[in-house]
């Protein structure tokens, strides 16, 4: 499917605010990916679908999770987690996206992972700093995005929504703080590519 057709089934599945987020996550994820030298096509559909699932019914979310055997350490964290890994299977089911890449980069736009691609940071970062976005920090990491090397921006991102979790008092998900210290430690040559 084409982008005009891809946003138009997205448009069916969220409110116009998340449409708009969006429409911002894609032409960012664009931007990025051809600022930093990867697909710009894999980024621009893996950012139309990264949110398909954000309203889908709860219980479907978990039967989907515990019949295609994801992590189910999932289950045991807010449902705001799920949207990303169940919007990976109907990317997939739906939309028949078969690129693992880009599977991976819908899979994991929530929290990040350990050994992430270049496309996954690429789609994390682009939902964090698109257009539409308003929070405080934002403007820094969006100044960043101009400035700093793409694992660099990964961290400045990844901090700020682990420090953000934790100042709510949210717990964190695994992968969150795996991608961080795998960053951190990939830099200090710790850890093999
Ligand atoms: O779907 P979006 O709103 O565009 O953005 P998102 O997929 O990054 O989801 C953001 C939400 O997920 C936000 O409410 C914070 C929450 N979140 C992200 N990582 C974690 C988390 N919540 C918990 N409890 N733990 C996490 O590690
Ligand atoms: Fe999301
Ligand atoms: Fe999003």
């Amino acid at each position: 499917m084409e982008r005009d057709e891809l946003l138009l089934a997205m448009k069916d599945r969220m409110p116009e605010k998340r449409y708009i987020h969006t429409i911002g996550v894609t032409d960012t994820a664009i931007e990025l990916a051809k600022h930093f030298g990867e697909d710009s096509k894999k980024a621009e559909v893996s950012a139309i679908l990264h949110d398909s699932c954000k309203y889908a019914d709860r219980d479907w979310m978990k039967q989907v999770i515990i019949e295609q055997q994801m992590d189910p350490t999932l289950l045991e964290f807010h449902h705001e987690l799920w949207h990303g890994p169940v919007g990976a299977y109907v990317a997939k089911t739906e939309f028949n996206v078969t690129d693992e890449d880009m599977l991976n980069a819908i899979r994991f736009h929530t929290t990040g992972r350990a050994l992430q691609s270049n496309l996954e940071k690429i789609v994390y970062i682009a939902d964090m700093i698109e257009p539409n976005r308003k929070f405080p920090g934002v403007d820094d990491l969006r100044a960043a995005a101009n400035k700093l090397e793409l694992d660099d921006l990964m961290i400045k991102c990844i901090s700020h929504s682990i420090s953000f979790l934790i100042n709510k008092h949210q717990p964190i998900f695994p992968d969150s703080f795996k991608c961080y210290n795998n960053l951190l430690l990939q830099k200090k040559g710790k850890v093999k590519e």
